[in-house]
């Protein structure tokens, strides 16, 4: 594949598998038992993400696309010139699309994504379509730090770097996570870069709660797979009729809860320990905050971001994209 195409092997930011044992063992033993929402996206959960953005409920994909198309062609020059895009959470890089097709200077694409045999397939895929771009795929959690791979040729500078970080994934880090993550990802991207970050800011708990429990059951099976994801890598056995997917808004903290309850008491077992679950009790399993504008702002500042410029959506969503610095 590499010689074929423009594309580099996977470079392997760590191994990510013992940490997924430690979060779930942890993470079951809590009196409110959760399991951080990165673990959603094994390559099933990752295809099933992408099922998700195209059901008629779930409106942010459809809304920052629409963005995405209305200031592609501008980007370039209101930025300068671009040598470097890199995609924080790539998942299938459709939105990426829009922008290596309208931006002519760039040289390299770097995806970055946690799920490796999803990346590897979307990397190729880019690298036939897009053959004039080197792309550098990057196996990685990028909620820790990781280091961008070394640039095929002359050495550019980070003025160049341009992080893409769309989807309202910020959304799913809580407010101290998301100035950390804004703050590591300004280390890893080099001064001067700019950041392009997409933030869905709805409260209408009328769009959010069937965004997040659509009725053919997507955003269920998402959920629930994890279940099963922990029974094949972690020896557990769970059975995932004695669950149901919940999509709760919490309007105090502006955010969307997904939690797995279940309907029974009983025992789970996982890499031999066992846990009781009461019935009605849940797992939580992913935050899905829908910041502000001006709570983003000050969540980018205090990451040492500036906003250059932002796009708006004028519907009821408000979803908005930024451009900083
Ligand atoms: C990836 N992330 C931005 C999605 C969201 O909307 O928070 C994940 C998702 N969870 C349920 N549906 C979509």
């Amino acid at each position: 594949l590499s010689t074929r195409y423009n594309v580099t092997p996977l470079t392997p930011a760590f191994r990510v598998d013992p940490q997924f044992e430690a979060d779930v063992l942890e993470g079951l033993d809590d009196d409110q038992k959760h399991i951080p929402s990165i673990w959603l996206y094994d390559r099933r959960g990752s295809e099933i993400f992408e099922e998700i953005t195209e059901v008629a409920e779930y409106y942010p994909t459809r809304t920052e696309t629409r963005l995405l198309a209305g200031l592609a062609p501008q980007l370039e020059s209101e930025i300068g010139g671009v040598h470097s895009l890199i995609e924080i959470g790539s998942g299938s890089s459709r939105k990426t699309r829009l922008l290596l097709a309208a931006m002519h200077s760039l040289a390299r694409y770097v995806p970055v994504d946690i799920s490796a045999d999803f990346l590897r397939d979307a990397a190729a895929g880019l690298a036939r379509d897009f053959p004039g771009v080197a792309v550098q795929p990057v196996v990685a959690d990028f909620t820790a730090p990781f280091a961008l791979p070394a640039s095929d040729g002359a050495t550019h500078d980070s003025a160049g770097n341009l992080g893409f970080f769309p989807g309202s994934t910020i959304g799913n880090f809580t407010p101290d996570a998301a100035i950390d993550l804004m703050t590591q990802l300004g280390r890893t991207l080099g001064p001067r870069s700019r950041l392009l970050i997409g933030v869905d800011t709805t409260q209408d708990p009328a769009l959010l709660i069937p965004a997040y429990d659509d009725a053919a059951g997507v955003t269920a099976e998402f959920n629930l797979n994890l279940l099963d994801r922990i029974n094949r890598e972690l020896d557990g056995d769970f059975d995932r009729r004695d669950f149901r997917h919940l999509a709760r808004h919490d309007p105090q903290q502006g955010r969307i809860e997904m939690h797995l309850v279940s309907q029974r008491a009983h025992e789970v077992h996982v890499r031999g320990r066992s846990f009781a679950f009461a019935a009605g009790e849940t797992i939580h399993t992913e935050n899905c905050y829908k910041y502000s504008p001006s709570q983003f702002l000050h969540m980018a500042h205090a990451a040492h971001w500036r906003c250059e410029r932002s796009w708006q959506d004028g519907g009821r969503t408000g979803f908005t994209v930024y451009l900083l610095r």
